[in-house]
């Protein structure tokens, strides 16, 4: 079972200019204070390549510059859709004149994937982009009548596919990781266990949610108390994560341990913790050594976890004391994962350009 190759997943990000793919990427990698170069963005000329690795994967993300002449060069030729494993396809959620436009453009994409035997059962994320809160809370009534209006206009124009929708802001930077990871999910192994204990402890604890991420920010599993409809509840949440999101970009860029931070608002406390992996498990302790502190030079041998929750007030003593037990849990489906997987590859851990 040891040393198996990884598997490459080819994530397509595809939609109109100026709807925010590149500015979503951007987000990923740097995790926080992104907001000036979001800001200063050109158009992307033809396409922006981005590999990064997670567990058993190694993720290539492919960029498509979406200004007009793009968009006709990709779909005069195969090779761009061919071999998908995820297409996330963007929709400007605040620009309304350009809808239709933007369902025409899917349907070439789609007459192309058709070319080139697409399987069905490969995902298709359609993404409301520049969801941002000050956005919607200023009209809630007309946002959510443009979500049902495009929902509708493409399970009008395209009934024989399945599509699964949401909501992002480069405001919100977990809106886009929880889309990302979600769409991996289905690659990942080891998935269903992990799965099947954070929910085990959710369920003991009571808490709100909980999530394990690795060290680039992706999120490997994670499980929430049936989400209300109340928006303000959910994007207070999803903001907090956000936090946390950009608290372990910082640690990871300047190589800080910790063993835990929590920070309480409002009704909700919030924990999250770090805790680290050998990726060369058979190494001796003294070995180890050597690795910890060649790790300040981005050694590929070892790596971070972070596992995040968030409890109402009153369940968090019960959620604490039993984290050690939960953290070790997580940590034996890891090494699985990574010994099946270990031999460090031609792809660097760190994300590159
Ligand atoms: N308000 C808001 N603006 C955003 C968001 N994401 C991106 N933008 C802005 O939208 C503009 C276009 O973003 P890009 O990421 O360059 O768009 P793109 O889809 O890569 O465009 P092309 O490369 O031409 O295909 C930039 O000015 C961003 O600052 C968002 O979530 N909210
Ligand atoms: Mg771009």
């Amino acid at each position: 079972m040891s040393n198996q190759p990884k598997k490459t997943i080819k994530v397509v990000l595809s939609g109109l200019d100026n709807a925010g793919k590149t500015s979503m990427l951007v987000g990923f990698k740097r995790m926080y204070g992104y907001e000036d170069e979001v800001h200063n963005l050109k158009p992307t000329l033809r396409i922006d390549y981005y590999k990064r690795e997670f567990l058993n994967l190694r993720l290539n993300f492919f960029d498509m510059g979406g200004q007009s002449k793009f968009r006709d060069m990709y779909i005069k030729r195969d090779m761009y859709f061919e071999s998908i494993d995820l297409l996330i396809y963007l929709i400007d959620i605040q620009d309304e004149m350009r809808f239709t436009e933007s369902i025409k453009y899917l349907s070439d994409v789609f007459g192309v994937l058709e070319n080139v035997s697409y399987v069905k059962d490969i995902p298709i994320f359609i993404c409301f982009s520049k969801a941002d809160y000050g956005f919607i809370k200023v009209n809630p009534d007309e946002y959510i009548a443009r979500r049902a209006m495009v929902k509708r206009l493409l399970r009008k124009v395209f009934p024989e596919y399945e599509f699964h929708f949401y909501i992002t802001s480069i405001y919100n930077l977990y809106t886009i990781i929880h889309m990302i990871s979600n769409g991996l999910r289905r690659y990942l192994e080891g998935y269903d266990e992990i799965q099947d204990s954070i929910v085990e402890y959710r369920d003991k604890t009571e808490i709100t949610q909980a999530i394990l991420f690795d060290h680039t920010g992706l999120v490997i599993s994670e499980t929430f108390s049936p989400k209300s409809k109340d928006f303000e509840l959910e994007n207070k949440i999803d903001r907090i994560i956000s936090g946390h999101l950009e608290f372990f970009g910082q640690l990871e860029d300047e190589d800080l341990e910790i063993t835990s931070i929590r920070g309480v608002d409002g009704e909700f406390m919030n924990v999250c913790y770090q805790f680290h992996l050998y990726n060369d498990l058979d190494q001796s302790e003294e070995q180890m050594k050597i690795i910890i502190e060649k790790k300040k030079s981005g050694n590929p041998y070892y790596a971070n976890y972070y596992f995040s929750i968030i409890s109402p007030l009153d369940n968090s003593i019960l959620a604490e004391n039993q984290i050690t037990e939960i953290i070790s849990k997580l940590s034996d489906y890891l090494k699985v994962i990574l010994i099946n997987y270990q031999k460090p590859t031609a792809f660097n851990q760190k994300p590159t350009t």
